[in-house]
């Protein structure tokens, strides 16, 4: 038994009910399962024999008719040890989790196969969403996949150019509005209540977020079911933080892990709201009027997930950190020049985070930590251009480069 239920007054909604916020309090709605059933329906299931991927944990998911998933075999990404950056910065033991593998090159794959095939389920044919970038290029290729109409709303100016040419070429319909992602998001959220057949795949759909929340399961399973001691990720809308919390509290409420992390959120300091409500040890948190920062994927003042993560930040005992845009870039480089991992500057702030945390004494060395990379770094070349200067040049001539390049140890 799948249901809707809001997080604050508890009211519930049948799982088919199209309905993206609560209608007697206003709040966000979570999916949630009958457990029992579920660790039943587990004992007798082949999914521990299936590859790394979302739809391994299809018992876990809300979808009901299989035939209908839409899929681009998203998931299964790469938990990278990396040993030469965690010697740097003074960890025991370091992963990243590379989401930048998915189908598009971010995460939002994971919520958008879930996501788009809830769309089928319920017969709809248009799907919308509002994005900073990889929100778009993810529900663009799906629901091109899925032969479904699809609208998103992008800021204008800011958007990668990686990610609004995705969108493009996967045939969305692309409308760059005159205002930021906060106010394109207010747009959709208005069509999505005024116009039945447009369906909202922002995560306020709460069927996404169960997608996102395989990341967690991964994480687990490819630690051979255990729980590293912290799991870091940034945070813009801060759909993922929660989705994320809610795999790992499923897990152990499920006996499939014995311990939980906690979870540190990470955001860019001109687009803070939540670190800094966090911070100061508030649980209330007030939007930033005019967020900025390099990382346009987390260019975003009233994350609408906020209070989902909060609660998942107190739950976990976590903390929530600013970074500079300088910290940032400075780490996506480190990241990239160690370990051969190329990140979008938002995914970096990970990095960022852990390093400053660790500074600050308020990660352990003897720590088993897990840094989630977002995106991939392809999505947003021009802002590493920017940084890494030009190539060199030289003549088209063995002697000039031998000369440019110091290379004086000939054969003889
Ligand atoms: C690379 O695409 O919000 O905290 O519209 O692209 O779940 O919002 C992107 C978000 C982190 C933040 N890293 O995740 C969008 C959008 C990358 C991202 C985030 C985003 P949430």
């Amino acid at each position: 038994m799948i249901r809707q239920v809001c997080i604050t007054c508890g009211a519930e909604y049948g799982a088919d009910e199209v309905i993206y916020s609560c209608k007697r309090c206003g709040d966000l709605l979570d999916v949630e399962y009958d457990y029992e059933a579920l660790a039943e329906r587990l004992e007798g299931s082949d999914w521990r024999s299936l590859p790394l991927s979302v739809w391994r944990y299809r018992d876990f998911l809300p979808i009901c008719d299989l035939s209908k998933v839409v899929t681009l075999k998203e998931g299964g990404t790469g938990l990278h040890q990396c040993s030469r950056l965690s010697n740097l910065l003074g960890v025991k033991r370091l992963y990243v989790k590379n989401e930048g593998e998915n189908p598009t090159g971010s995460f939002k794959d994971r919520g958008m196969t879930v996501g788009v095939t809830k769309a089928l389920e319920l017969d709809v044919k248009t799907v919308i969403c509002a994005s900073t970038g990889n929100t778009s290029a993810s529900l663009a290729a799906y629901a091109a996949k899925a032969g479904l109409r699809c609208i998103v709303l992008i800021p204008s100016g800011k958007t990668a150019y990686g990610k609004l040419a995705q969108a493009m070429i996967y045939g969305a319909e692309v409308v760059q509005i005159r205002g930021n992602f906060d106010q394109a998001l207010r747009i959709v959220l208005k069509l999505s209540e005024r116009h039945r057949e447009v369906y909202l795949l922002n995560s306020i759909n709460p069927y996404r977020l169960e997608g996102q929340k395989s990341l967690a399961y991964e994480i687990c399973d490819q630690l051979n079911g255990k729980a590293p001691d912290r799991v870091i990720l940034p945070m813009g809308n801060a759909g993922n933080i929660s989705a994320v919390w809610k795999g790992l509290t499923e897990f152990h409420r499920l006996g499939l892990i014995d311990d939980l992390p906690r979870m540190v959120g990470i955001q860019a300091e001109g687009a803070s709201p939540i670190a800094r409500a966090i911070k100061l040890g508030s649980d209330v948190v007030t939007p930033v009027e005019r967020p900025e920062t390099v990382a346009t994927a987390i260019r975003i003042g009233a994350p609408v997930s906020w209070k989902k993560a909060v609660r998942a930040l107190r739950e976990s005992s976590g903390v929530a950190e600013t970074v500079t845009d300088e910290e940032i870039l400075d780490a996506q480089r480190m990241l990239a020049r160690c370990e051969g991992l190329f990140v979008e500057p938002a995914s970096a702030s990970s990095i960022a985070g852990l390093r400053k945390l660790v500074e600050l004494g308020e990660i352990d060395k003897d720590e088993v930590v897990v840094c989630v990379a977002t995106g991939h770094g392809l999505k947003d070349p021009d802002i590493v251009m920017k940084m890494c200067g030009r190539p060199l040049e030289a003549d088209a001539e063995v002697g000039s480069i031998e000369k440019l390049l110091g290379l004086t140890q000939a054969f003889r």
